[in-house]
């Protein structure tokens, strides 16, 4: 069992009971697509992206103190900071999620993984169960999230063929070779530049009527929004463009810091693109490589640990995703070291 029924209709009944609700949400495809919505459920709604950081942290309680909502809702942030809880003083706050489960004071919260660890299917569906309307936007969140859900895809295929095949199952093609996939990757490069930006583009996608709108840019917003996706997506080809391939074990992509906010959407590609070789984004700061590895056909932990004998570091995570960092005079043996090990 994942949410209960009884939990999507006690969120559903607070949404629509609600005047005046002030919804805070993560920066990527899915938290967007949750807040999207909410938002077109619940017009009366205001919404916060809260980037860089995947907690809600206690400065955003200025913004409840200023806007006064009703209701507070958080959507897909994997932390909220008890602070945050305590100076909204009682107000009602419910925080949606699917990530690791979380203990906090105060809070209504909801993630499908308490009742179920394994079922971390994204925020974005349980959005879309809570108001059951705008598939198409559900499915640009969740297909963002690497999730395809059979109930929510198949339902998705047969109402818009031509944005998702049937002969497709997996969630990478979804992403990547797929039309309602480039309409997730508009969730995401819509998302990154300057923030008066991004909130005119997210004030202009409450308002697109349909996936063929903002696919075929039919109107002037749509348009306006292809316009600002093709500049990010421009700078991300070349970025993309510039990846050294030739290692056919380890793809290396460094940057120095401040360059770069493609990392997630880079590593992803490439490993959908390259899924035998391990994918490493360096990042470089002061002496130091803050790394981003991925790799699907490898389980990560041990090899990464072994890589780090004799180098000054550290690193670790998940089976096909881990993080690290090593100091840059030691960075040439823990790629050598890690190569040996493929
Ligand atoms: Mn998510």
């Amino acid at each position: 069992m994942s949410l209960t029924n009884d939990e999507i209709e006690y969120i559903r009944n607070e949404l629509l009971n609600s005047t005046r609700p002030l919804i805070f949400f993560d920066d990527d495809p899915d938290g967007l697509s949750s807040f999207l919505l909410f938002y077109r459920f619940k017009t009366e709604s205001k919404g916060i992206v809260v980037k860089s950081s995947p907690e809600v942290s206690a400065e955003y309680a200025k913004k409840v103190e200023e806007y006064q909502p009703d209701i507070v809702f958080i959507l897909d942030k994997p932390m909220l900071s008890q602070d945050f809880i305590d100076e909204c003083k009682g107000k009602k706050i419910i925080w949606l999620d699917h990530h690791a489960p979380q203990k906090r004071h105060g809070v209504k919260y909801f993630n499908p993984r308490i009742h179920d660890d394994a079922d971390n299917r994204p925020t974005s569906y349980w959005a879309y169960r809570i108001v059951e309307q705008d598939l198409w936007i559900a499915m640009a969140g969740i297909v963002g999230d690497w999730a395809l859900p059979k109930d929510v895809s198949d339902k998705f295929k047969e109402e818009y063929p031509e944005l998702l095949s049937k002969d497709i199952v997996n969630p990478q093609d979804a992403l990547f070779n797929s039309d309602i996939g480039k309409i997730s990757k508009m969730f995401s490069f819509l998302q990154k530049g300057k923030t008066t930006e991004v909130l005119k583009a997210i004030k202009i996608l409450t308002r697109v009527e349909s996936p063929q709108e903002l696919f075929e840019h039919t109107t002037p917003r749509a348009s306006l929004l292809y316009k600002k996706y093709k500049q990010m997506d421009d700078a991300y080809q070349s970025l993309l463009n510039s990846v050294d391939t030739t290692d056919k074990k380890i793809i290396l992509f460094t940057y120095e810091e401040s360059k770069m906010s493609f990392t997630a959407d880079l590593s992803n590609e490439l490993l959908y693109r390259y899924p035998n070789r391990v994918i490493i984004i360096g990042r470089e700061k002061n002496d130091e490589m803050k790394l981003s590895m991925r790799a699907s056909n490898f389980i990560l932990p041990p090899m990464v640990q072994k890589a780090l004998d004799g180098v000054e570091g550290y690193g670790g995570g998940h089976d096909h995703a881990c993080g690290g960092c090593v100091k840059k005079k030691d960075f040439p043996k823990f790629i050598e070291q890690l190569k040996a090990q493929m």
